[in-house]
């Protein structure tokens, strides 16, 4: 079909509903003449029964709200379409990915995991980053997380894992934190949890921008071709504009001055015109392969290193349309890992066998109905006939007197499709075994990718570890369940649990308590599952950290700056800054004391985009003070100091030339550093464009780190 990239669009228009210039009527389509007053008896009397405009309206509202997702509750979703840049034809059937330049359009949401709905954006926690692709074979859901592994091993372990994170039971407390005893506590007799502790512990649980976050498929898959050969496949999204956290003191404040900064985010970039982007990339290996490594495959606990398996894009990912409306979309879309097309199928990876359950049961508690498919956001572009029938809220209306298969009274219709149709077919994989309630040991290895992964990371982003977990089981009430947390860490890094002790005053076990010697279940009478290190063929992996990730590139497209202003600022300047950033795609919002019009230096006036009030530097990436900006006028307040003393304690870029430089020079803290990283950018000439050059190049590098104290040393 042509365009096939806007097909979703035109399936969503027949929803599409907008009153402008339309009557207010009742749902029945009656007109209203009154929408202010209910029917009373008497204009003080009391209201009436039959007042059916006042019942409906009321009834309607009351039932407004649905059950929020179980888990990933929190989301922000936006449209947009997949192209291929790379078939795959010999590895895939699967229509989609078949020719060069094939656009599908996709609906993506991006969640935390947690927190409630109306929680804050900025939580330490996972993202859900779940794409819904409408092939012209039908709905295939690739339902990722930001993170390539999980915590458990087996579905059995999800409602305890969920139970553990999710607020304490007896008082609700806290919301949309894992820093809390019962998380730990579990997590403590889990050792299998301990590769993810390490990731959900570093700065992706924190991402600046779900712009700015990976997505991984986490299970190894199957890929079909059409001469039914398999090979097994892992799924990975790399984002266009890098791989970047925040500062967890950073994440707690945006969570105060914005929660929804990165629904917001997310919202404005597509409104702006700037594209988020994704590339898909796959690890294939073969199915010779499945044995060939010091981990399995089927174990969701595991990467597998690009060292051993580099990954090949095959596609880009675009999102260019907001939703039009919350609930319709964003709320009421239904991902399932058991959205498949012909050409990609699962394995038996036990995590991703549970989920194949867990998805349209939970719809029918969310969306109430076993005819969810029906809803716009969930429809099938493909054509839907089956015999399926009725339900709650059932849209179609199925012609005809049959609704079973087989049958001779409608000609046999729907009927089955062949394989060469595009019949689904399961890979033909052989299973023969004894039926068993037993963990492979070859699951066993729990510490050896967490160290690996540990290892990859550079000084800072280990020092940001410490910090996270001195945060977290700093939360914790419980002394034994931090002493058995500890010895779990001291498995991945002595040093590691070493300092994480000092931050919260206890000691390092000297071998680590249960776990270790009972595995996940001490009663268990069958197979050994005692933890073990095994021995790991990568050592690093650039691309398990954020800062060393080969696939980010310097860019500062869509970044923030906040521009300083007072009266008397140089116009020059601010220009100068304005348009050097314009041109890398970032954006300059201008603070100044008040919101209104601030006169320049040459009787010109800016603007205010914020005043102080309304800004924070948590919400920017970089500051710049112009020439002009005379900061003794609003220095009082503190709000400004705050301001430049979050963006240096958050490693942030801060710029100033003229005079300005001198006054930022001569802040209080700011004259107390002895030594001026690249990140500190000031001149004493005005506007001149290398000053804009070397401001623009220090964003470029995201974030000084290095003024941290370093607590890994
Ligand atoms: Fe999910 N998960 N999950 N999950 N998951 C849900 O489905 C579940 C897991 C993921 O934006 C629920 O529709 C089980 C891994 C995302 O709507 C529920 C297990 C990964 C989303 C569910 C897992 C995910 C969900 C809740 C372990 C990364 C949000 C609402 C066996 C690959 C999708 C819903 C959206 C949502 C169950 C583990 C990703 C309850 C039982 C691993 C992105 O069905």
């Amino acid at each position: 079909m042509e365009n096939f990239q806007d097909e979703k669009q035109r399936d969503l228009s027949k929803n599409i509903s907008d009153g402008t210039d339309q009557f207010l009527t009742t749902d029945q389509g009656v007109k209203i003449n009154d929408d202010n007053n209910s029917l009373k008896a008497g204009e003080r009397g009391p209201s009436l029964l039959e007042d059916f405009i006042l019942r409906e309206k009321i009834t309607h509202f009351d039932h407004e709200r649905i059950p929020e997702r179980i888990v990933h509750a929190r989301g922000s979703g936006a449209h947009g379409y997949f192209e291929v840049t790379n078939p795959i034809p010999e590895l895939t059937k699967a229509g989609f990915l078949q020719e060069m330049g094939q656009k599908t359009p996709v609906f993506v949401r991006f969640s935390t995991v947690a927190g409630s709905k109306g929680s804050t954006d900025l939580a330490r926690d996972a993202r859900g980053f779940a794409v819904k692709f409408y092939t012209q074979e039908g709905n295939y859901d690739l339902v990722a997380n930001n993170i390539p592994v999980f915590f458990i091993q087996d579905a059995a372990k999800f409602p305890d894992l969920i139970h553990a994170v999710k607020p304490e039971p007896h008082n609700e407390m806290p919301q949309a934190a894992s820093a809390h005893d019962t998380f730990w506590d579990f997590i403590s007799l889990m050792p299998e949890s301990m590769h993810m502790i390490m990731w959900v512990m570093s700065d992706r649980a924190i991402p600046r921008s779900f712009r700015m976050m990976e997505g991984f498929g986490v299970h190894t898959f199957r890929l079909v071709n059409a001469k039914n050969e398999s090979v097994f496949v892992k799924f990975h999204w790399k984002p266009k504009l890098g791989t970047h956290g925040v500062a967890w003191d950073e994440a707690q404040k945006i969570s105060g001055k914005n929660s929804d900064f990165h629904k917001e985010d997310l919202w404005e970039a597509i409104e702006s015109g700037n594209f988020p982007e994704w590339e898909l990339g796959v690890q294939i290996i073969p199915t010779e392969d499945e044995h060939k490594y010091e981990f399995d495959l089927l174990d969701p606990t595991k990467i597998v290193p690009e060292e051993l398996v580099p990954v090949t894009i095959i596609g880009k990912m675009v999102l260019n349309k907001n939703p039009e409306n919350f609930f319709a979309e964003t709320e009421q879309i239904a991902f399932h890992p058991g959205h498949i097309v012909p050409g990609i199928d699962f394995t038996n990876d036990p995590l991703l066998q549970g989920r194949l359950f867990s998805y349209t049961d939970t719809q029918l508690s969310r969306l109430g109905s076993p005819n969810f498919h029906e809803i716009p956001i969930n429809r099938s572009i493909a054509p839907v006939h089956n015999n399926q029938r009725d339900g709650h809220m059932r849209q179609e209306i199925n012609k005809g007197q049959v609704s079973y298969h087989p049958n001779s009274l409608g000609g046999g219709c729907p009927y089955q499709a062949m394989i060469k149709d595009g019949g689904f077919s399961s890979f033909n994989e052989r299973v023969d075994a004894h039926k068993v309630r037993e963990r492979s040991e070859s699951f066993n290895d729990h510490f050896g990718q967490a160290k690996l992964f540990f290892n990859s990371q550079t000084d800072e982003e280990k020092s940001h570890i410490v910090k996270a977990l001195r945060f977290e089981l700093g939360k914790v009430k419980s002394s034994a369940v931090r002493v058995r947390v500890l010895g779990l860490l001291s498995q991945v890094d002595k040093k590691l649990a070493e300092k994480v002790a000092v931050g919260l005053g206890e000691k390092v076990p000297a071998s680590p308590e249960t776990p270790m010697n009972k595995g996940v279940s001490p009663e268990n009478e069958g197979g050994n599952q005692e933890p073990t290190t095994s021995k790991q063929s990568v050592k690093e992996s650039a691309a398990l950290s954020m800062i060393k990730n080969p696939t980010n590139s310097p860019t500062i497209e869509t970044r923030k700056v906040a521009v300083i202003c007072t009266n008397g600022v140089s116009e020059k300047a601010v220009n100068n800054i304005k348009n050097a950033l314009l041109k890398e795609k970032a954006q300059a919002s201008i603070i100044a004391p008040n919101l209104g019009s601030i006169s320049t230096d040459t009787g010109g006036a800016i603007t205010a985009d914020f005043s102080f009030l309304t800004a924070s530097s948590v919400l920017f990436d970089a500051i710049y003070v112009p020439h002009g900006s005379d900061l003794s006028e609003i220095a009082d307040s503190g709000e400004v100091q705050e301001f430049l003393n979050d963006a240096y304690k958050h490693c942030k870029v801060i710029g100033a030339d003229g005079e300005a430089s001198k006054i930022v020079s001569n802040a209080p803290f700011i004259a107390e550093i002895t030594n001026f990283d690249s990140g500190i950018v000031m001149t004493s000439e005005i506007a001149t464009a290398g000053f804009a050059k070397e401001f623009i190049n220090a964003m470029k590098m995201h974030r000084f780190w290095q003024r941290e104290p370093n607590l890994y040393n």
